[in-house]
């Protein structure tokens, strides 16, 4: 088994790229990374200067992999198969695209909301939780009328773009909930829930789960 994911259970971009790992079940070795710990923090720097997680490590290619987007994008061109994540063409940019959608519109502002809430009081912020309420309450109009008809993100098949849209809007409902205005969000979510790679990506995290930051 020449792949290794650094990850942590809880991690919201890691779920995205073990959504990817289950749907295919492509083997690889689960590295758990405590980021509290010196020695683990140093040795994920060491391997990604950045510090941040998933990191895929694949031994066979001599491949370090940072950025849940490129595992998703790596495990997509070397270790294809039944759910192909990028289309070809067009339809591949236009997945991608929402794949940045979702990262950059739904899951940040859900990080900002959060991580909002593990700083000490006299260096909270609350405008910018506010203009990441604001950013959220845009983006699930925007997402709900895509949904309409569309049973996953870019339509009938399960690509990148769900898999970043799953633990994103995971969160997001937590902090800052969808509401009745955005039906077509949540069967959206719902849907997600219960697809088997993602249902088992938040159950292995619930004996995580008394460590998110509640309100
Ligand atoms: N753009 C990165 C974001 C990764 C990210 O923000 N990871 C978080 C966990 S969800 C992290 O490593 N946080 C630890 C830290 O910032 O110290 C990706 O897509 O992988």
């Amino acid at each position: 088994m020449s792949l290794t994911l650094h990850f942590h259970p809880l991690s919201s971009y890691c779920w995205k790229a073990l959504v990817a790992l289950y749907e295919n079940d492509t083997p690889f070795t689960p590295h758990m990374v405590n980021l509290g710990d010196e020695t683990e923090r140093a040795a994920l720097l060491k391997l990604w200067p950045i510090g941040k997680f998933p990191v895929l490590q694949d031994d066979a290619r001599g491949a370090i992999v940072p950025e849940s987007s490129i595992v998703i994008e790596y495990l997509d061109r070397h270790f294809p198969d039944h759910t192909r994540f990028i289309p070809d063409g067009d339809l591949g940019l236009q997945t991608r695209l929402r794949d940045r959608f979702y990262d950059l519109y739904v899951h940040t502002p859900t990080q900002k909301i959060v991580g909002d809430r593990l700083v000490p009081a006299d260096k909270k912020d609350a405008h910018g939780v506010a203009m990441a309420r604001a950013q959220l309450t845009t983006s699930y109009g925007m997402i709900d009328r895509q949904m309409v008809t569309n049973a996953w993100a870019m339509g009938a098949a399960f690509t990148l773009a769900d898999c970043a849209a799953a633990p994103a809007l995971y969160y997001a409902n937590k902090v800052h909930p969808f509401g009745d205005a955005h039906r077509n969000v949540s069967a959206y979510l719902g849907r997600l829930l219960a697809r088997p790679s993602f249902a088992r990506v938040v159950k292995e995290a619930e004996p995580y789960a008394h460590m998110f930051p509640q309100e």
